[in-house]
């Protein structure tokens, strides 16, 4: 069986293309930056970082993205000696193509597509090198937007974006709700449609039809989804959104997917990531095996020391400007926005870096210097949904954001630097624990101090930082933030496990 998840934590929409030897894969980012995460193989299995697509201000308008909105679903292909990524800036700058000749380089400005209004845009060029986008018309802008005008096709000039046709309709699944995530792919000289329907919950699945050409017309295949978890035990939930790879292997199809925990309603905390799994051919149709989660992963300790320039993991929240980061002497300084609401971390753009959450079980902690302002450590889903421990000169507060409730815990602390912690505990059945207790996926605990001196604040249900809950397409991130003054971070500590 493949290494699943191929990629954890929040890594939705995988899309995947083999290059010689080499394969790479991108994920949506959302209102994140760096935004589009790009990831290398060599055996399209075990996948390394290697950079973003978007490292710059203007590749993406997130600035004043809502939640949920920014970049979705890129499709990164390789035609002409350099690699070609789609993606919808959603709300934002819309439709976007960007280029790069090395993948884990500088990628282009992006160019705007004009007249393929929609999202999941696939780009692909038939033997006469005309070039195909194939993206889901849902309409996100305008009197029209929430319409959904099914899977949708132009001819286009990839260089300029411009659209050279009116859009033609194909073939949309079955008729399950949001047929999306389209690609075309010519395999053995049949031209095959993939889609994901039935929206990205728990109804999710994979879809294909095949053609004779890359306009169609197509032919769904004899059962359809020929992909999904829908109503079964499976530990993975949401199945779909899939990518095919030819690997000297066999077939491959990286896809998206969630861990929830709970009773009959589940609550994923890690939002949807990326898993892989083999596909062979029968009658000219793929067979998709079904995968299994890989046991036994060994857990993971890190300790991000300040010293160094800071890694691919680290995100910030609607801002590639980060005029208000710093590292110095080995501390990450966070200077807090002039304008902060009073509770820092329900701004649109708060001063936050963080990471996502990984793993089921984990646990972050930092030490934090607030001597010359207010700040502290969050883990959040978005604005209206975040828990965080922060402290000011003596005084320390636990605090749970859920839309318009807070609830808040008070300690008083000595002054001086201080560790903050935030812990995440799968809840699994066992002696002592009932119906109540089991019906959410996990605890959240938030705390100071450290070893016999660590002091639990507050343990607070985690099936409100869900995508099940939140509706937010992304998931938990951990990070450092300043609400008012200066804040200076030593030692961001992430430890993580799935057993
Ligand atoms: C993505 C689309 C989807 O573009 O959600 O629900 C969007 N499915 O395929 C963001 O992940």
């Amino acid at each position: 069986m493949l290494l699943n998840p191929a990629v954890s934590g929040f890594h939705p929409d995988p899309s995947v293309v083999r290059v010689g030897d080499d394969y790479y894969l991108a994920c949506s980012s959302f209102e994140y930056f760096p935004g589009v995460p790009l990831f290398h193989s060599t055996d399209a299995e075990h996948w390394t970082p290697i950079g973003h697509v978007v490292t710059r201000p203007g590749q993406l308008a997130i600035e004043d993205v809502p939640t949920g909105g920014g970049a979705w679903a890129p499709t990164i292909r390789f035609h002409d000696g350099q690699f070609w990524l789609t993606v919808a800036d959603a709300m934002g700058r819309g439709g976007l193509i960007f280029t790069a000749t090395d993948p884990a380089g500088e990628w282009s400005d992006g160019v705007v597509m004009v007249g393929a209004d929609g999202i999941d845009h696939d780009i692909t060029w038939d033997a006469d090198g005309t070039c195909y986008v194939t993206y889901s018309g849902l309409l996100l802008t305008g009197p029209e937007f929430g319409t959904h005008l099914g899977i949708q096709q132009v001819r286009m000039d990839p260089t300029t974006g411009q659209a050279l046709e009116a859009p033609r309709s194909l073939w949309s699944g079955t008729g399950l709700k949001f047929p999306e995530a389209p690609h075309l792919y010519e395999i053995d000289g049949t031209w095959y449609l993939m889609i994901a329907e039935g929206g990205t919950e728990r109804g999710h699945g994979v879809s294909i039809a095949r053609g004779p050409s890359p306009e169609g017309p197509f032919e769904g295949a004899p059962v359809n989804p020929v992909y999904s978890h829908r109503s079964t035990s499976h530990p993975v939930q949401n199945a779909g959104h899939g990518d095919l790879v030819h690997t000297d292997d066999g077939w491959r199809m990286v896809l998206l997917g969630t861990r929830p925990g709970g009773m009959s309603q589940m609550f994923a905390p890690l939002g949807r990531e990326t898993f892989t799994t083999r596909v062979a051919w029968v009658d000219g149709w793929p067979v998709v095996e079904r995968f299994t989660l890989t046991p036994d992963l060994p857990p993971v300790e890190t300790t991000t020391s300040f010293a160094e320039p800071l890694g691919l993991e680290w995100l910030s929240i609607r801002d590639a400007e980060r005029g208000w980061l710093a590292r110095s002497d080995g501390r990450l300084v966070i200077t807090a926005p002039d304008d902060a609401p009073p509770v820092a971390m329900d701004a649109h753009r708060p001063h936050f870096l963080g990471r996502r959450q990984l793993h089921l079980g984990s646990r972050c902690a930092v030490r934090v210097d607030a001597s010359s302002g207010t700040g502290g450590l969050s883990v959040r889903y978005d604005e209206r949904h975040h828990y965080d421990v922060e402290v000011s000169g003596g005084r320390l507060v636990a605090r749970v954001r859920l839309d318009q409730l807070e609830q808040t815990w008070e300690a008083a602390v000595p002054d001086g630097p201080v560790e903050l912690w935030i812990s995440t505990t799968p809840v699994v059945p066992g002696p002592g624990l009932d119906m109540p207790d089991l019906a959410t996926c996990d605890l959240v605990r938030l705390g100071y101090g450290s070893g016999a001196d660590a002091v639990e604040l507050a343990v607070v249900d985690g099936r409100y930082l869900t995508s099940d809950v939140t509706s937010s397409f992304t998931g938990r991130v951990t990070g450092m933030y300043a609400a008012s003054g200066t804040v200076a971070f030593e030692g961001f500590e992430y430890a993580g496990h799935d057993a």
